[in-house]
């Protein structure tokens, strides 16, 4: 056996098979690139999901790791340390907001949003007791907890988890009637991906963001982004939103805060929703701990210069470009997404979403394929204009087999 095949196998004999991962075993990567345990080199078109926006080893981000390292990686917020602070104030700016409460995961900050939500309702809108409503779209996803995958549309996420957490109503994504008629007196917020990832890169109707921000402000219901994927540079901005001019009243961000070394995920709200929390009432053990706060610093600073939202402007119109000739050619049948993301509808008589990925990883690029003949292209913004022709060279030479 070849040391891919052994680790493959002890991982599958040891590990829950909640994953399929690629029969790839990555050893070191660095930029856009990845290296396996056999010395092959592969193209990262998926950059961890988006976590990865600034590429494996970004040197600014790794200085700033090491050097926290040697300070102190972990108070707990029972103390105060010194990196917070600046964490919180900075976050705020980046996101034209006041407020900062930082977790780990994705998913923990998506259920921060519901509590802050219900909280506010209960405590500002003055819902009744136990009554309130959070309207989220179908084909959403916002991770994997017993309350997330509560109002998931998929079976797979969803089947054999219950009972449910009540307290969610789900409309069609992109529908501004049915979220107008959803909305009531007992909505505490609409929760929505700008863009959805899992879905397959779906861009929502023209005007729809903005309607829907119109729609919650006149019916005091909160709106909430949920940018954990969308967000930090992946749509050239900052935050998707940003394409409809549409400020939310609370970003929930993930993924890319990490800079794809820590998982660092918040809330950032204004003081009049955020400020509901009292001691006690919400936490973390590892949510906003030094080593997380200097990373993230790192990533807002980066952030703050526009060059990896402008890269990703350039680079996706390029992108972009170039799968419309894949389309013209009839090799895909639908296109969709903005900056370097693209959801890619692959032809079915062609193969699978999972096959291409396969043929693709033959020829060392590894992509993502998602709900059965469609695949995802997001590489790390750092991606070379060269390397990202490599990419899709390799795609085009896929898909005429
Ligand atoms: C997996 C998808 C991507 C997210 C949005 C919250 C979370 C996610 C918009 C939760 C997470 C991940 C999780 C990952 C696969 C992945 C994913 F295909 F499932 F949708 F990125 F496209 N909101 N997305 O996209 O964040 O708790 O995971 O940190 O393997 O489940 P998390």
């Amino acid at each position: 056996m070849t040391t891919t095949e052994t680790l493959i196998a002890a991982a599958d004999a040891h590990s829950a098979h909640n994953y399929h991962p690629l029969p790839v075993v990555v050893a070191t990567a660095d930029g856009a690139w990845m290296t396996d345990v056999e010395g092959r080199r592969y193209l990262d078109l998926l950059a961890g999901y988006s976590a990865l926006n600034f590429g494996h080893g970004h040197r600014r981000l790794v200085a700033a790791a090491r050097a926290q390292l040697d300070r102190v990686t972990l108070t707990s917020r029972a103390f105060h340390h010194d990196r917070f602070a600046a964490f919180c104030t900075e976050l705020a700016e980046l996101c034209g907001m006041e407020m900062v409460l930082p977790m780990n995961t994705g998913v923990e900050a998506v259920e921060t949003a519901v509590k802050t939500a219900r909280k506010w309702g209960y405590r500002v809108k003055r819902v009744p007791a136990e009554m309130a409503k959070i309207v989220v779209a179908g084909g959403n996803f916002h991770g994997r907890t017993t309350t997330v995958i509560s109002f998931s549309t998929d079976p797979e996420a969803r089947a054999d988890f219950g009972p449910y957490t009540p307290g969610f109503e789900i409309v069609p994504y992109g529908d501004l009637t049915a979220m107008r008629e959803a909305l009531t007196e007992n909505t505490v917020a609409v929760l929505l991906e700008p863009i959805q990832g899992e879905a397959g890169v779906i861009v929502p109707p023209a005007g729809y963001l903005r309607a829907v921000r119109e729609l919650t402000r006149e019916r005091n219901v909160l709106f909430i982004a949920d940018e954990i994927q969308s967000g930090l540079g992946r749509t050239g901005r900052t935050f998707a939103c940003e394409h409809e001019g549409v400020v939310p009243d609370a970003y929930v961000l993930g993924k890319a805060l990490g800079g794809g070394i820590v998982p660092v995920s918040a809330v950032v709200s204004s003081a009049a929703v955020l400020g509901v929390f009292g001691p006690g009432e919400h936490g973390s053990t590892f949510g906003g701990n030094p080593l997380a706060c200097a990373v993230a610093l790192e990533v807002i600073a980066m952030l703050r210069s526009g060059e990896y939202q402008a890269r990703s402007a350039e680079l996706g119109e390029h992108l972009h470009r170039e799968l419309g000739g894949l389309l013209s050619a009839g090799k895909v049948t639908q296109v969709r997404g903005r900056g370097l993301w693209a959801g890619v509808d692959i032809d079915r008589r062609l193969g699978t979403g999972r096959q291409v990925s396969e043929r693709l990883m033959d020829r060392r690029v590894l992509v993502k394929d998602t709900h059965g003949s469609t695949i995802r292209i997001a590489p790390p913004l750092v991606i070379t204009k060269e390397d990202l022709d490599w990419g899709l060279d390799q795609l085009r030479a896929v898909l005429a087999t």
